[in-house]
């Protein structure tokens, strides 16, 4: 039986809705359709194991059937599920190279999507957590139908940001600039439920997370920033410990609520062309206004990732995200040793 003060997900964005008198409804109806992808997602991923589903995009499966990579399937998911609401004008996704128009049968709405609908799916086959992540910015342009325009936005001007956790639960994390708030599937009933009303980041954090193996490719600052966290203080303690899944969502939700810092820094292995991994629009952007909403902060290592205007749906960036003083603390190694280079 379900405890009569547990708040739906449906509730709870209705009672939001509810605060702005002037609300048409259409951000209530996106928030809706998100949350029923991921219910629909979190089915396919638990059985990723059986054969049918698992395998290359193209490959067959033992019926002679096409196998679909599920990042494939979720985009799928995604898009079927908001091309006819009628609140979307356009979406972009990890998954395809090009903007996505609203096909011209259905009507558009005010406000933009941009999503990575599995990240971290290259470790599906061992069964380690993936998530979707959402990014919703409101039409500026002036026509009727969406363009680019209106998915080049900085990411402060997000209206709605969060993700899903596929993990040993299903948890939806979101804001819409109010506080941050999560809730977690319960499977029996198909409902999330309100678990973590309004996360606060802890000010500073005890763990570090980062592709280790990437440390000869970062910039000194990084290296200097992270030798600092690995070496024993006067007393021989060693404060920081270290965590990486290698799946974003799963590291930056542990960072949420534990505090500490994840990170993608720079690649300097090619010095003439510095990269950063992940994506601006649908990775950082997001996850950067959930963690700032939580009290934390998100840079690029030299300014707010919430301040960067992208210049193409794709656009890379190097990121650090977490507790304030943590991301404060990489700020100055990598003023102090990289402004040079800068
Ligand atoms: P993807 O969008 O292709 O899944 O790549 C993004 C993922 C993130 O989830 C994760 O933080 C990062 O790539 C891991 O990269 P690496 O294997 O280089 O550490
Ligand atoms: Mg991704």
């Amino acid at each position: 039986m379900l405890n009569k003060n547990a708040i739906t997900i449906e509730r709870h964005i209705i009672d939001q809705q509810e605060r702005h008198p002037g609300a048409t409804g259409a951000l209530t109806r996106l928030l809706h359709q998100i949350a029923l992808s991921s219910k629909m997602i979190t089915h396919e991923v638990r059985r990723a194991g059986l054969l049918d589903i698992l395998g290359d995009a193209g490959h067959t499966n033992v019926q002679d059937e096409d196998v679909q990579k599920l990042d494939v399937i979720a985009d799928e998911v995604i898009y079927r599920n908001l091309d006819h609401a009628g609140v979307l004008c356009c979406m972009a996704s990890e998954e395809r190279a090009k903007m996505i128009p609203i096909p011209s049968q259905f009507d558009c709405g005010k406000y933009t999507l941009a999503f990575d609908p599995l990240d971290g799916s290259t470790n599906i086959d061992a069964n380690v957590s993936v998530g979707t992540i959402f990014s919703v910015h409101r039409k500026i342009s002036p026509g009727e139908r969406g363009t680019e325009e209106d998915l080049l936005q900085p990411g402060y001007k997000q209206v709605v940001a969060g993700y899903v956790v596929y993990g040993s639960s299903t948890i939806m994390v979101y804001t819409a600039g109010h506080g941050v708030q999560g809730f977690t599937l319960e499977p029996s009933i198909g409902e999330f439920l309100l678990s973590h009303p309004n996360i606060r980041i802890p000010k500073r954090g005890k763990i570090f997370s980062v592709n280790m193996g990437n440390y000869h490719y970062w910039t000194k600052g990084v290296q200097k920033y992270v030798d600092y966290l690995t070496t024993p203080d006067k007393e021989g303690k060693k404060p920081y410990t270290s965590r990486y899944i290698g799946s974003m969502v799963a590291d930056v939700h542990r960072t949420l609520l534990y505090g500490g810092i994840f990170m993608y820094p720079l690649d300097m292995k090619d010095p003439k062309k510095p990269r950063g991994k992940l994506r601006m629009l649908y990775e950082a952007a997001p996850m950067a206004k959930v963690i700032e909403q939580a009290g934390g902060l998100a840079t690029n290592g030299t300014e707010s990732l919430l301040e960067i205007v992208p210049r193409d749906l794709h656009e890379r960036t190097p990121l650090f995200v977490g507790s304030y003083d943590d991301v404060m603390e990489v700020g100055e190694y990598i003023k102090k040793y990289d402004a040079e280079k800068a």
